[in-house]
């Protein structure tokens, strides 16, 4: 064989092996060509992103906001951040989608199918604040590795669904449950089945709330593929990583879920504060709960200029776990001083909450705004970098935009 049509024929069978089947007409191929299917897909095309989304990483696919982008009040799906932990399912049948209700504490074990969801039960909609523990991450100090989150992942979507409760009450929960544990439809980065990518959970208190959904639209429409279609939790309020995507299983526990990422550093931070660095033992980690006060500037975005004399209105949202953000500030002069601004009513318990000022600047030259929301209990957003924890979770820190004044 001449060295050019070997070289050729080894190319395409090691090609062949990557498809994982012969390319028939492989020989009239032309010589370097990519097949489409090794293309690299695009991510905006593929989950219908807008191209300002940042993506952080491609196996799982993250990918993150900006705090411009996150303007709207009910977040659509071009500008929501995507989080994944495994590989999003393929092939999903919403015709033949079950969830099934098991666990040491569930009284009867039963399956639906989605067209019983949405028959048996009463529909509610909410919009609910989804922030990752871990935005902000990228900040921290000594680093902490994963997904190097700036401000961008949270959302703030209008989810429709059957209550958990609901569900929960039909199937009946014995006297000694303590937890409910989701379990879903993706596979693990290794490709074993057995494994599970996340498997995470609340206690019944969080479950058992009016606003816990188990949701099958967002924004009015079938949940996109990324975002958990057919069928996610949606536990508004707490790290979004205990909101279930393409859920297929909720095991109520009588004890606290012990499923993947619920242990060791997994959404758990040391329960005393510690000095950045420090090693921490097990038993001093405790669970991520409800979300730290946090807010962010959407608008303008951040390097904006204007023209002296003119006032600048700026605009954002806020939000507080659990809680209800009750006032609202800004600073022009490093956090000197603080002004307080209107903060509006959530439209439900557990969305986020929007803010406006119209901002005046002394004279020409270089300002930060700065933006501080405090909660009901009357904590406050940090000035800058809250506690260091090992894996860099709750960073809610004042947020900062840039403006110039000419
Ligand atoms: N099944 C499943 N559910 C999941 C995840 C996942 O990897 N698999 N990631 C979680 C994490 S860590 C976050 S922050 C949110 C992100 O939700 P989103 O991608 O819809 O924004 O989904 C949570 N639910
Ligand atoms: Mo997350």
């Amino acid at each position: 064989m001449k060295r050019r049509n070997f070289v050729k024929k080894t190319v395409l069978s090691s090609i062949a092996t990557l498809i994982g089947v012969d390319i028939v007409f492989g020989t009239t191929m032309p010589n370097g060509y990519q097949p489409i299917i090794l293309q690299d897909p695009d991510p905006y095309k593929m989950f219908n992103k807008d191209k300002g989304m940042e993506v952080l990483n491609d196996r799982p696919w993250n990918i993150e906001a900006k705090a411009h982008l996150l303007d709207d009040k009910i977040t659509p799906n071009k500008f929501m951040f995507i989080r994944n932990n495994g590989l999003i399912p393929e092939n999903i049948e919403s015709k033949t989608w079950t969830l099934t209700i098991d666990g040491e504490s569930v009284k009867q074990q039963k399956t639906y199918t989605l067209a019983d969801l949405k028959s048996k039960f009463t529909e509610y909609t909410y919009q609910l604040t989804l922030e990752c523990g871990g935005n902000g991450r990228s900040e921290f100090d000594p680093p902490a590795k994963g997904n190097q989150w700036t401000v961008g992942a949270v959302s703030c979507a209008q989810w429709t669904g059957v209550r958990l409760r609901d569900i929960l009450e039909d199937t009946g929960i014995k006297d000694n449950a303590v937890y409910i544990g989701y379990h879903a439809a993706d596979t693990h980065l290794s490709g074993d089945q057995k494994k599970e990518p996340i498997s995470r959970g609340v206690p019944m208190s969080k479950a058992l709330q009016d606003e816990t959904l188990l949701a099958y639209k967002m924004n009015g429409e079938d949940i996109p593929l990324a975002h958990g279609y057919p069928l996610r939790l949606v536990a508004g309020g707490w790290p979004a990583s205990v909101s279930g995507k393409w859920v297929n299983r909720i095991s109520i526990r009588n004890k606290i879920h012990d499923g993947t990422k619920m242990t060791g550093t997994a959404y758990r931070i040391p329960c005393e504060s510690i000095v950045p660095g420090e090693k921490v033992k097990d038993e001093d980690m405790c669970i991520i709960e409800s979300m730290p006060v946090k807010s962010l500037i959407t608008y303008p975005k951040s390097g904006a200029m204007i023209d002296q004399g003119k006032k600048l209105d700026i605009r954002g949202h806020a939000w507080a776990g659990e809680l209800e953000v009750t006032k609202m500030e800004y600073s022009i002069d490093f956090g000197a001083t603080w002004k307080e601004c209107p903060i509006e009513k959530p439209v439900n318990r557990l969305a986020w909450q929007h803010f406006s000022a119209s901002v005046d600047f002394p004279k020409k030259g270089y300002y930060e705004v700065w933006a501080k929301a405090t909660d009901s209990k009357g904590t406050s957003q940090p000035m800058i970098l809250p506690g260091w924890n090992p894996k860099g979770y709750l960073n809610n820190a004042c947020h900062r935009i840039a403006i110039k004044v000419k």
